[in-house]
């Protein structure tokens, strides 16, 4: 059995103070405990919510690393630096990092493989862009992302990845994609797993769908025996919201 995990992904939202209260609410609202819940939130937030989060069941992650343990890389953080602090989870290769920062399935590989062995949850993002689906290449494209982001990665790690199949058309857009659509993808890429690397891990991998998930759709995507939780958004960052989805994955 897979634990069902659900993510907000903050991305560039909320201060210091915001993301106390935030935390505050969510602390005040007995979430169940057979789901992992989890909060992506920015850099300058995590050391603050590290302290907030001590002793609670909610996970903290961030969006985003470097593979480097240090060096001159001006702007950037690294997995060595989050491990420090006690994060637990990080979101790597998301589309509006591979969109509007460039990076490439090669970078989201040496994240990935340099997040597990820093004893981080890594958050591989994959998904296709509305005209790869236009043009049939769905499967094609996520399978290679999923390939070449798990490239390297030893077999008795490969367990811990959780994947997020985020087509990119549903983001930010409230066009979800339909629960049966999504677990035509997300079977594909278990389907991928298992030629990859063998039956046993690839039903131990967790794979969520994110894009345009709220509280009132989520539940039909828990209901699809592939998916294993949701990568959110927008409905993630009020904390009443989060606190719902949460218990609607239980
Ligand atoms: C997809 C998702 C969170 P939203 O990026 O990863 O965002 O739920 O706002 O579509």
């Amino acid at each position: 059995m897979r634990t069902p995990i659900i993510a907000g992904n903050w991305k560039m939202h909320k201060t210091v103070n915001e993301a106390v209260q935030y935390i505050e609410t969510i602390q005040s609202n007995q979430l169940p405990q057979d789901v992992e819940a989890v909060i992506c939130a920015p850099f300058l937030t995590l050391h603050t919510l590290q302290d907030k989060l001590a002793g609670s069941s909610i996970g903290l992650g961030a969006q985003n690393a470097h593979w480097e343990k240090e060096g001159a890389y001006t702007g950037e953080v690294s997995v060595h630096m989050l491990q420090d602090l006690g994060v637990g989870y990080v979101i790597l290769g998301h589309s509006e990092r591979r969109t509007y920062f460039a990076e490439t399935c090669e970078q989201v590989n040496k994240k990935t493989i340099a997040a597990l062995n820093a004893g981080i949850i890594p958050i591989v993002c994959v998904g296709e862009t509305i005209q790869e689906r236009e043009s049939g290449r769905t499967f094609e494209v996520v399978s290679s992302q999923v390939k070449k982001a798990l490239k390297g990665i030893a077999s008795n790690e490969l367990h811990k990845v959780v994947l997020a199949y985020e087509p990119v058309w549903a983001i930010g857009t409230g066009r979800a994609s339909s629960a049966n659509d999504a677990e035509e993808v997300i079977a594909y890429i278990r389907k991928t797993l298992m030629s990859e690397f063998g039956t046993a891990v690839a039903e131990q991998i967790r794979i969520q769908y994110g894009g345009s998930v709220k509280p009132e759709n989520i539940a039909t995507y828990m209901a699809e025996p592939n998916i294993d939780g949701a990568l959110v958004g927008g409905a993630a960052l009020d904390p009443e919201s989060f606190s719902g989805l949460v218990k609607a994955a239980s």
